[in-house]
């Protein structure tokens, strides 16, 4: 099951929080994406999630969850990313918010289900810096070097850089792929165009594309063919 991530080239984040219409998910989901993932950095609750959960629920393609609330984990995703902030001091991000996890929810937890995320966070606006305090100003060379602590010390399966809110520097994204053996690099962050959508695909392996959904839906569905153009 876990290995379907592999497959994966572009892939929607959908944010329960925010409002969309029956026929914008209806576009979003047929647009030919490999996957929608659920999950936000505010405003999720267990509500909101079973509620775009059974939505998506309508549509064959994957519905992964990115658990980033424990008090927000629905039964009956297809997957459930874990993401670990590999570039900050606050351990909360790495090991605490996990044991509470694990403390809870024991013996529920499908863990052939579970994929761990190693979090690099570039922009330091995103809500997702903000929380969890990551220390972005670093060189290309030691967010390469976290990512290999996830590749190759702790064997994650993905190593996800995440710009979300502004186009990253698709210089590091190349020199972060050039340092993995085996985790799958996710980019995520600021995709508007096919073009950046392009970029962005040329030098990771799997594309995430958010906010723009909810901005400029026809754009956000063209970044799909960018994406899957041979
Ligand atoms: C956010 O990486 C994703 O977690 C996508 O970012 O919303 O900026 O597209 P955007």
């Amino acid at each position: 099951m876990k290995d379907m991530i592999k497959s994966w080239r572009h892939v929607f984040k959908l944010d329960p929080e925010k409002d969309m219409s029956d026929d914008a998910l209806d576009a979003v989901c047929m647009s030919g994406t490999d996957a929608i993932m659920v999950g936000g950095s505010t405003g999720v609750t267990y509500d909101n999630t079973v509620d775009l959960l059974s939505r998506v629920r309508r549509y064959e393609l994957p519905c992964v969850q990115e658990v980033s609330d424990l008090e927000a984990v629905v039964p009956g995703f297809d997957l459930y990313l874990i993401p670990m902030v590999l570039n900050t001091q606050d351990h909360t991000w790495i090991l605490e918010k996990h044991r509470q996890g694990i403390e809870r929810y024991g013996y529920m937890i499908p863990w052939e289900l579970v994929v761990a995320e190693g979090y690099i966070v570039l922009n330091p606006d995103a809500a997702v810096a903000k929380l969890t305090g990551a220390q972005t100003d670093i060189s290309e060379e030691s967010a390469a070097a976290y990512a290999q602590i996830a590749d190759k010390l702790m064997q994650l399966p993905v190593v996800y850089l995440e710009y979300s809110g502004t186009f990253g520097s698709m210089d590091t994204v190349r020199r972060v792929r050039r340092s993995l053996e085996q985790a799958q690099l996710f980019y995520g962050g600021g995709i508007t165009t096919p073009e950046q959508a392009a970029e962005a695909a040329a030098s990771s392996d799997t594309v995430i594309v958010g906010n723009i959904v909810y901005d400029n839906l026809e754009q956000a569905l063209a970044t799909v063919t960018a994406v899957k153009r041979p």
